[in-house]
């Protein structure tokens, strides 16, 4: 048996920077449409923020097992004041504080049992939805939970793929936009291909009163949300997060085969996915890992409540960039991540001056 407890590290960054003890009130149910919404308060300017950008590279390894095993998953549920960039706040939803949520990974056949944890600081209901689970709603009436409860389901996980979890209660598209949302991969019987390396991203948008770059708090904006007009699109829940200006480009070496995880929460858009100056050498559409991967694709579109998994090769040094090829996403609204790849140059494939 395996058992992963999700929630502890995130919990240690929140309680170091205090943002633990945020002291949001609690409302029972049910829960109007963005009723909560009143409950929002704009922060302190001296108070300590809590980051939610997911690591790309922490998440759990490939399978290499060959028959399946029981799992004892816990996530949780986490509402935390976090940056949208460098002093614009927003007021995230999130599993086990950060977006996208944990990536979960089973293989074909295993079982879970998957407990939502309701944290008492909360104000809102959660549950989960997803999408590797036969039942109602994936799970999401099983899992609703009010703050300070838990709830425990179990899953067999009996087909293969790359799949979101998200929440799915009645304003769903308000809590997705607000980060809640995640992978679970269900590894095929055999495996996948070897990768030297593995980045795991979420793009969503989310929709504030505020302008794109206000300093401050950024309220959501429920109109905007439903003309589908987001003030930002990000990867892993922050403007250009995974920039060297940021917390960093992932980073890879010439020679190498690395494979990116790509999870769309939307609650909207539909993902252009590209990565700039390389090309998806296989790539698995809609996450359909028992499918035969596409070769050479230069866009993947990536439905919100979808994901993909792609592979590149690295035969030069550069700098990769991910981007949403609806670009006024990448260029005004933050939707851009870079992978560094270093080594020899290659002159047979690419010379900067010819
Ligand atoms: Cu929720």
């Amino acid at each position: 048996m395996e058992r992963i407890d999700i929630g502890r590290r995130a919990l240690v960054r929140l309680l170091a920077t205090g943002a633990a003890t945020m002291g949001i009130m609690k409302v029972g149910w049910p829960l109007s449409l963005y009723a909560a919404q009143a409950a929002e308060k704009t922060p302190a300017p001296d108070r300590p923020l809590a980051g939610v950008v997911a690591n790309p590279i922490d998440i759990p390894p490939p399978i290499k097992r060959d028959h399946p095993i029981h799992h004892e998953i816990t996530l949780e549920a986490r509402e935390v004041i976090a940056e949208l960039e460098p002093g614009a706040t927003f007021r995230y939803m999130t599993f086990g504080g950060q977006v996208p949520g944990p990536m979960l990974r089973v293989r074909e056949g295993d079982t879970v049992k998957l407990t939502l944890k309701n944290l008492p600081g909360n104000i809102y209901i959660h549950s989960t939805d997803t999408h590797a689970v036969y039942g109602t709603g994936g799970g999401a009436v099983a899992t609703t939970v009010l703050p300070g409860q838990s709830k425990t389901e179990f899953f067999k996980a009996m087909y293969p793929g790359a799949f979101i979890y998200h929440c799915a209660v009645p304003d769903m598209d308000f809590h997705i936009s607000s980060g809640m949302y995640g992978m679970i991969v269900v590894e095929p019987v055999g495996g996948l291909p070897k990768a030297d390396r593995e980045f795991y991203l979420g793009q969503n948008e989310v929709y504030t009163v505020e302008p794109f770059g206000a300093k401050g708090f950024h309220k959501f904006d429920s109109k905007a949300m439903v003309r589908e007009q987001p003030t930002y699109v990000l990867f892993n829940g922050a403007v250009n997060a995974l920039t060297p200006g940021r917390l960093g480009a992932m980073q890879a070496k010439v020679g190498e085969t690395i494979r990116v995880f790509m999870v769309n929460g939307g609650p909207n858009l539909t993902s252009s996915f590209h990565p700039i100056g390389n090309v998806w050498v296989r790539g698995w559409q809609q996450g359909a890992l028992a499918s035969e991967p596409t070769r050479y694709v230069q866009t993947s579109t990536v439905a919100p409540g979808s994901a993909f998994v792609g592979d590149m090769e690295l035969p030069v040094p550069e700098t990769i960039k991910l981007v949403d090829h609806a670009l006024s996403r990448t260029i005004s609204q933050g939707c851009l991540a870079e992978i560094h790849v270093t080594g020899a140059e290659n002159p047979e494939v690419f010379k900067a001056k010819a």
